[in-house]
């Protein structure tokens, strides 16, 4: 995939900021800490468009990244972050339900999963309803480089299995930029017409 142009232009609290130039969306989802962000810059050979952290929860806002003036790359919050106040929380789980079911840019969700915790409780409930919209979502393994190759084939079977996915989710790496081909073929899949 050639980048041509990266930005963010958009940070929104509500669905009233968001885009209204009908270009397609991808979203970004995941628990806290998952590397969304991360896999944002690595996707578009960029270290500072999105802000990734040490720190859990820091992406609160909903950021839209337009890649190549075609689309958007959408950095969501991470879901589970305790610290987050519950109204702030309650406000956020409103938000993305409504985006990921009234959405008319919305064309898929990557849902991101650290395989070295293969059975979160919060994965399990962010994926139910994702797969229960019926949005065409794509699950990814992030951080694969953290895990040995068979201990990484296994934690992709288990992350399938204990969350009911169609397929395994498709390994990447953003520290050793591995899968993001593979990621970006399933990406312009999902926002090719028709
Ligand atoms: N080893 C390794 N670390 C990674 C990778 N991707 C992200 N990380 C690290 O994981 C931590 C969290 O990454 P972020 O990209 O900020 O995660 P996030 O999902 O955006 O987190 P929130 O904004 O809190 O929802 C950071 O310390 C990253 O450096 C990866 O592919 N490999
Ligand atoms: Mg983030």
């Amino acid at each position: 995939m050639k980048i041509l142009s990266a930005e963010i232009t958009t940070t929104a609290a509500d669905e009233r900021g968001f885009p209204t130039d009908g270009l397609p969306q991808i979203a970004l989802a995941g628990r806290s800490n998952a590397g969304k962000s991360s896999l944002i810059n690595a996707l578009c050979g960029s270290k500072g468009l999105a802000r990734a952290s040490q720190k859990p929860g820091k992406t609160q806002l909903v950021n839209f990244y337009r890649i190549n003036n075609a689309f958007y790359l959408v950095d969501l919050p991470g879901f589970g972050y305790a610290k987050v106040d519950p109204e702030t929380r309650f406000k956020m789980e409103v938000l993305l339900h409504n985006y990921v079911k009234e959405s008319q840019e919305l064309r898929g969700v990557l849902y991101l999963v650290d395989p070295r915790v293969p059975d979160s409780a919060v994965d399990h409930q962010a994926l139910e309803w994702l797969l229960d919209s019926g949005r065409p979502l794509l699950a990814l393994a992030t951080k694969a480089d953290k895990l040995k190759k068979s201990a990484l084939a296994g934690a992709l079977r288990e992350i399938a299995r204990n969350h009911n996915l169609p397929e395994p989710p498709l390994p990447v790496s953003s520290l050793e930029k591995s899968g993001l081909d593979a990621l970006w073929e399933q990406v312009l899949l999902l926002i090719a017409p028709g």
